[in-house]
C-alpha cells in the first residue's frame, strides 16, 4: 500500500487540557510518522477559510469560535494509506458513536470539541496540508 500524507490538527479542548503528547502517541502508535508540526494559535481569517466548506452550516460560527479558543497544533502525518489510518484512529466525528480505542472516544468533550481534525480524502489532503505548511517545513 501506498505511503501518503494527511492532515491533522490537535485541537484547543486537547491542548487546554495538555493531551498534545497523549494524542500524537494515539496517531503514532497507530503507524502515522509525524513528518511536520507546529503549535499555532489561528486567527478568525484562518479559522474561516480552512473551514469554508461547512460555511452553511448551522454550527459554522460556534465552530470558528472553538477553534480559535486556543491554540492548536497543526501537523502532517506519514504512514500507509494515511487519509483512512488517520481517520480510523480519530473515531466518529460525535465522540457518542466512537469506537472504544479511538481518539475521540477516548478524549473528546462532545460533537464539537472533539479533539482532532483530520482530513477526509488525499485531495483534501493536500489543500489543508498547503493552507498551513511550507514545503520546506516537512521532514520526512
Ligand atoms: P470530521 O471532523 O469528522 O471530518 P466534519 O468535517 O463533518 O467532521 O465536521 C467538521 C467539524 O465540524 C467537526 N470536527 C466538528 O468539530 C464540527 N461539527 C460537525 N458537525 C457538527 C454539529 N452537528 N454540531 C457542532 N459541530 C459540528
Amino acid at each position: 500500500m501506498a505511503v501518503t500524507r494527511t492532515f491533522s490538527i490537535i485541537k484547543p479542548d486537547a491542548t487546554r487540557r495538555n493531551l498534545t503528547g497523549a494524542v500524537t502517541k494515539m496517531l503514532e502508535d497507530a503507524g502515522l510518522r509525524v513528518v511536520a508540526s507546529k503549535r499555532i494559535q489561528m486567527t478568525r481569517e484562518q479559522a474561516e477559510g480552512f473551514y469554508a466548506v461547512h460555511k452553511e452550516r448551522p454550527f459554522f460560527g460556534e465552530l470558528v469560535e472553538f477553534m480559535i479558543s486556543g491554540p492548536v497544533v497543526v501537523q502532517v502525518l506519514e504512514g500507509e494509506d494515511a487519509v483512512k489510518r488517520n481517520r480510523d484512529v480519530m473515531g466518529a466525528t460525535n465522540p457518542a458513536d466512537a469506537d472504544e480505542g479511538t481518539i475521540r472516544k477516548t478524549y473528546a468533550e462532545s460533537i464539537e470539541a472533539n479533539s482532532v481534525h483530520g482530513s477526509d480524502s488525499d485531495e483534501n489532503a493536500k489543500i489543508e496540508i498547503d493552507f498551513f505548511f511550507n514545503e520546506d517545513e516537512l521532514v520526512g
